[in-house]
């Protein structure tokens, strides 16, 4: 295609907090009369000079707080964990942690305390920053792993309260630091940079619980780089100085949120119109308040949108350029109905993943086809394994997709073994096996588009989010009734896809009442665990889990069984 062997240079003794923001590192910064940030319901502002200050201010007065130190000892002793909703100081609280070489760890707002003290431990975060609504899950998480009362830190958030007794907000600490001495600029060597850890985000990988996946700054500006070369003609072609309004619902503690909208948007000097959470007429009354001009969106909204189109209609849409969707499939039929909707809009798609620090392809608008995940990125390496291992060439034909880019991270926190794996050093360089059975396909228009055909790992896709089956059988092998069981996923029309448990019950039960046992087990899952991960696939009893010779739960055989009964 037109951007391959495009030339791609990297910064990489840059922390992300000075990547744009900052002349320092030679590259003109953008327009101070920008604002990056939007409360999408306050309306509230954050300004390009302000997000400056408030970055250099908040890791001041954290420093002082917390007794972290800028040059002292590696970013894993100084790691915050972030358990909130999008909001207009997100961004700011991480790029704080990382002013002071530290690492931030963003947590998905709608954890249990359970899975949140799971992150804390792995981590092994000291500090926990939260919001007010949330601050009785986050203690109840924070004491369960020793983590120091003072260290949990209120950031505020509208329609909420603004401080909760006792605790220090991020206002409070900004206040302080803007009296403290000026901190040193950040100065790494290259090979520092390379590996200097910015988040900790978790994902599952190919097989069993989430890990702690180490995403560098120069992961993160890699990918940033390689998304604005990929769109830059297209932002020319609309009109010179473009900017995107774009929505910035999808949470910021995922790779999707956190690199491909906030980073992104702020590198390019757009605005992001920040949402906490979706519902469905706030969605469409902030794309008419604000004119939001670029949608970033996962499938499950675009199939509501097509299934309340009289609803959308009431409101005013005209300012839509675009839509992207990614995190998982979005079928052709669905995608044309939607386009075929919305004739205006240009309907792109983007595939990637954490271990990739978001985009490996994305959609030309000047080549849309429509069910395709698009074209591979510039600084992308792709190829397809057989399940023999053999390489395949030939288009149409599916294999496991493998990555090589500057953006595949580091690797997973104290994980040799999922890492060896995972991360799989080729003659040609080291590569990142997706566990996603993909094709490449010759579009109309003569490029090379990436078909997503399949999903080989284990991982289950809710709306977008990653259920890890291994935790939830974990979690289920808890239940004295549960003698074995394996976790798959179901198709489901609006959520994509859906947990279901087969569970072969203990002799030890003493009900036979199988509906009694079915509705502990649903419970015990809901105690414990967030709302997407919940059984509402449903919950089969079986005699037998099948198992390979050497013990592993043959997922791909129930799923297929599933997937045949499901046909009939
Ligand atoms: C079919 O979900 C993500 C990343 C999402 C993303 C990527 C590029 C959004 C916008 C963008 O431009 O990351 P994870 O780690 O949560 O999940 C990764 C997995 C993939 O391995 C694949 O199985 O999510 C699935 N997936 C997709 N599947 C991600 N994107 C797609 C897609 N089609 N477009």
């Amino acid at each position: 295609g037109p951007l391959a062997g495009s030339l791609l240079e990297i910064p990489d003794t840059v922390p992300l907090c000075d990547f744009r923001l900052d002349e320092r590192h030679g590259r003109r910064p953008i327009a101070e009369s920008l604002d990056p940030f939007v409360c999408g319901i306050s309306g509230r502002t954050v300004l390009v000079p302000q997000l400056k200050d408030r970055v250099d201010h908040l890791a001041k007065g954290l420093a002082q707080h917390v007794g972290w130190v800028a040059n002292d000892g590696t970013e894993f002793d100084k790691v915050a964990v972030i358990f909130a909703p999008n909001t207009i100081d997100t961004l700011t609280i991480s790029w704080a942690i990382h002013r002071l070489n530290g690492l931030s760890s963003p947590a998905n707002a709608v954890y249990s305390a359970e899975e949140l003290q799971y992150q804390l431990d792995i981590s092994r975060a000291t500090v926990l920053f939260t919001v007010p609504s949330l601050l009785p899950i986050a203690l109840r998480a924070a004491s369960k792993c020793n983590l120091n009362q003072d260290h949990v830190i209120i950031c505020e958030m509208p329609g909420e309260p603004q401080s909760s007794k006792g605790f220090r907000t991020v206002s409070n600490l900004i206040e302080q630091g803007a009296t403290l001495p000026e901190l040193d600029v950040l100065r790494w060597t290259k090979a520092q940079g390379r590996r200097q850890t910015a988040f900790l985000c978790f994902s599952s990988g190919t097989s069993g619980t989430p890990k702690a996946v180490m995403i560098s700054h120069y992961n993160v500006i890699a990918n940033v780089l390689q998304i604005q070369l990929f769109e830059q003609h297209m932002r020319d072609a609309i009109e010179p100085g473009y900017r995107d309004v774009t929505l910035g619902l999808m949470p910021f503690s995922h790779i999707y949120g956190l690199v491909a909208i906030c980073h992104i948007a702020v590198y390019r000097g757009d605005s992001i119109i920040v949402l906490p959470k979706f519902v469905f007429k706030d969605f469409l009354a902030s794309i008419e308040r604000f004119k939001i001009n670029t949608l970033s969106v996962v499938p499950p909204i675009i199939i509501t949108m097509v299934k309340n189109k009289a609803l959308c209609d009431q409101f005013n849409l005209t300012s839509v350029r675009q839509i992207m969707t990614g995190a998982a499939p979005l079928g052709q039929e669905t995608a044309q109905e939607f386009a075929s909707q919305y004739s205006n809009w240009v309907t792109r798609q983007g595939y990637g993943m954490t271990e990739t620090a978001t985009a490996v392809t994305n959609t030309s608008p000047f080549d849309v086809w429509l069910g395709s995940s698009g074209c591979l990125l510039s600084g992308v390496e792709a190829k397809l394994l057989s399940p023999e291992g053999t390489e395949i060439s030939a288009y149409n034909t599916p294999g496991e997709l493998l990555v090589k880019a500057p953006s595949v991270v580091l690797g997973y926190l104290n994980n040799p073994k999922a890492n060896a794996e995972t991360f799989v050093d080729m003659a040609d360089g080291r590569f990142v096996k997706t566990g996603d059975e993909v094709e490449f396909r010759k579009s109309p228009a003569g490029n090379e588009h990436v078909w997503v055909v399949d999903r080989i790992k284990e991982l289950i896709k809710v709306k977008g989010l990653q259920v890890a089956p291994a935790e939830l059988e974990a979690c289920l092998l808890e239940h004295l009734a549960v003698a074995d069981c394996a976790v798959i996923p179901v198709a489901d029309e609006r959520a994509g896809e859906l947990p279901k448990a087969f569970v072969v019950k203990s002799a030890a039960v003493a009900t036979d009442d199988e509906n009694v046992v079915k509705q502990s087990i649903l419970k015990r899952v809901e105690k414990a665990k967030s709302r997407h991960k919940w059984l509402a696939g449903g919950v089969e009893f079986v005699d037998i889990i099948p198992k390979s010779p050497s013990g592993k739960i043959l997922r791909r055989l129930l799923r297929d069984l599933e997937r045949e009964r499901r046909r009939d």
